[in-house]
């Protein structure tokens, strides 16, 4: 047999049946370790491994056709095409190489960096670490003619490998079902959240099938079919689509390159569209690198000087002009960067972010060629990208003369916090806390009911500015943003200082209705655009009011959610009166205080970047339409309040 990439693998760890159970058992253990939690994120996690290894045998070239399916009681099934996984002997360990797959922790060379070529073996790890969180999982190779199969439960071997079978097909099959002992949360899985990964596959794998098939309820199968022969360029294509931007030009340009001896290979679609918004995704090895790395580097310094050569070479930028920066030439642009590469090292506390330093110079040495060339042989094209990036130019300066602007003029006037604001008395950051508050009525409640000590309110009315679809200069005119980047005091943008904050929580306190909902999705987006670091370091919250006030022999009950409703019905008994709040006004300053704002007995969400991220546009295209912030972190102290004397 030829080398499976396995028995170098293998090798490493010795060959002892001891260290095959300390193996898996040290993933049950640890599980956060191998799969980063055992929340939802992890769940959906065990099926990308698995996915992940027949991706590997379509790159190899052995395979087109992956499918996922979702059984009836979250069971998982993942098929391919492709050789089938190894069942011969292993010569060392005296076991089925696809038993070695399965039972030994790192099986496949993910981090052996075995001899895989750069199309295939990016990942070839994760199949025991998935069998070690599985209640039971199932495998099936058909080859030969035959079918072979093997059961475990929870890691260990249930039953042998065996022949169940006759076949004239080839391909693997795994079947498994997590184990609700370590995804104590959920074992449920979200179709959206497997169809956004398996679709975001297809497109970085061009010319795989991959189909998603929901079979959960018999009466209402789901099923999603992804092939793009287009790859990167269909990506960027399906995103425009999917916003419903207007294009700056009507092709996606697309580069590739490769380093000579073949250890990595790159793939760049780039595309510009009327808005402000810049949306670069990065990928390394079909990993996501939400924190960048030397990938993004070398495209944007590469872009930024391209752009730069071409309009001072065609007198658009003249002798006495600054030069484009960065922002100003990636303004509209949706871009893509997919790296296929040997040693992948990835740095960071989320491991997201790529180091090899070569891949600096590769891609910015493609786009420095390819790009270039490109806008000397499409002169339209450039035309259109260089009056785009002429326009981000002249605003960005605009917006540094609104902002010296208002900066003069807070200088002049000694109290330059919004005459709305309603300022608490204390400086303390530790303590402060402002609510920024949607209407008038809530916000003259949360005014009367607030403890005037640590709590400033600020209300706020009206349509708000979004700033998806607004420059920096239209934020620093806007009268509904500007009292509160005033009263925070720490400034936006570039000159964002954390230290200056006025308040240690920002509350963003809503009514639970559509209207709401889109006040918090505008000012979540605002804060994660022009004041990251305040979401970064969690110093915004969203209040939680009751959705319910259940009365009973003159108490009150506050329920946040149907279901406590009903737990709270079932427990005071009969003949008590509900009312349904349907907005903040409906309160009057002693509710909202003791529902939502007294620090003793509130409940609030505190609003991590991904809830933020998830409130933005870009995002919610990729993701679906789930933009309200996830239930992420519950402050501490009461879940609800009850028993309240009237
Ligand atoms: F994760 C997994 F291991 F369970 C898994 C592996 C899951 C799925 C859905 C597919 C696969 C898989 C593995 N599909 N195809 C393969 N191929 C091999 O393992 C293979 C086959 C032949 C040879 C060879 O050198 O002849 C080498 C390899 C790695």
């Amino acid at each position: 047999m030829e080398n499976n990439g396995i028995t170098q693998d293998v090798e490493q760890y010795g060959a002892g049946e001891i260290q095959v159970l300390e193996g898996l058992e040290a993933v049950r253990k640890r599980p956060g370790m191998y799969i980063g939690s055992t929340g939802p994120k992890g769940l959906h996690h065990l099926v990308y491994e698995i996915v992940d290894n027949a991706i590997d045998e379509a790159l190899a070239g052995y395979c087109d056709k992956i499918t996922v399916e979702i059984l009836e009681g979250n069971i998982i099934r993942v098929k391919d095409n492709g050789r089938g996984i190894p069942v011969g002997m292993h010569p060392k360990m005296k076991i089925p190489a696809v038993t070695v797959v399965f039972t030994i922790l790192h099986a496949g060379g993910k981090f052996g960096g075995s001899g895989y070529k750069v199309s295939g073996g990016l990942h070839g790890v994760g199949a025991s670490v998935v069998n070690a969180l599985s209640e039971w999982l199932e495998v099936e190779v058909y080859n030969d003619g035959k079918i072979y199969k093997q059961k475990f439960e929870r890691g260990d071997i249930v039953t042998e490998l065996e022949v169940v079978g006759d076949t004239d097909e080839k391909g693997t099959v795994i079947t498994f079902k997590a184990d609700s002992e370590i995804f104590k949360e959920t074992t449920e899985y979200e179709y959206n959240v497997l169809e956004m990964r398996l679709r975001e596959q297809a497109f970085l794998n061009a010319g795989i099938r991959i189909i998603l098939k929901d079979l959960r309820d018999k009466e209402n199968p789901i099923e999603s079919d992804f092939q793009y022969n287009g790859g990167v360029s269909s990506f960027v294509e399906f995103i425009h689509k999917k916003r419903g931007v207007e294009l700056v030009h009507p092709e996606v340009i697309d580069f590739s390159g490769a380093l000579t001896d073949g250890t990595a290979s790159v793939e760049i679609a780039m595309q510009y569209n009327t808005t402000y918004n810049e949306l670069l995704l990065s990928f390394a090895n079909n990993i996501h690198t939400t924190d960048g790395g030397t990938h993004e580097e070398g495209f944007k310094r590469a872009l930024t000087r391209v752009m730069n050569d071409y309009a001072r070479k065609f007198n658009i930028l003249k002798e006495n002009d600054r030069n484009f920066s960065g922002e100003d030439v990636r303004e509209g642009l949706t871009a893509i960067i997919s790296v296929k590469l040997k040693n992948a090292q990835f740095e960071g506390q989320t491991k997201a972010k790529l180091g090899n330093t070569e891949i600096r110079g590769l891609v910015d040495n493609i786009i420095n060629v390819k790009l270039s060339t490109y806008l000397e042989e499409n002169p339209a094209v450039a035309k259109a990208i260089m009056d785009k990036a002429i326009s981000a130019y002249r605003a960005r300066d605009a917006a540094r003369k609104a902002r010296d602007l208002v900066r003069r003029k807070s200088a002049l006037e000694t109290a330059a916090l919004p005459g709305k604001l309603s300022d608490c008395q204390s400086k303390n950051m530790e303590e402060t806390e402002i609510y920024i508050v949607e209407g008038d009525s809530a916000g003259g409640s949360a005014k009367s009911g607030r403890d005037r000590k640590f709590q400033a309110i600020l209300p706020l009315w009206g349509k708000m500015l979004n700033v998806e679809k607004a420059r920096l200069d239209k934020v620093y005119g806007n009268d509904k943003l500007m009292p509160v980047i005033t009263a925070l005091g720490c400034g936006i943008g570039e000159e964002f200082n954390l230290e200056k904050l006025r308040y240690g929580k920002v509350i963003i306190m809503a009514d639970a209705d559509v209207d709401g909902s889109h006040i918090r999705t505008l000012l979540l987006t605002f804060f994660f655009r022009f004041m990251k670091p305040l979401v970064e370091e969690g110093h915004i919250y969203i209040a939680q009011p009751p959705l319910f006030r259940i009365t009973k022999s003159k108490k009150h009950h506050y329920a946040f959610s149907d279901n406590e409703r009903d737990k709270i019905l079932s427990e005071v008994g009969q003949g008590a009166e509900v009312q349904r709040y349907k907005g903040l006004g409906e309160m009057d300053a002693e509710q909202l205080w003791e529902t939502t704002m007294n620090p003793e007995t509130r409940t609030m969400l505190r609003v991590t970047l991904e809830d933020a991220e998830a409130a933005d546009e870009v995002f919610t295209v990729l993701m679906g339409d789930e933009v309200e912030p996830r239930r992420a972190f519950i402050e501490k102290n009461a879940r609800y309040v009850q028993n309240l004397d009237v």
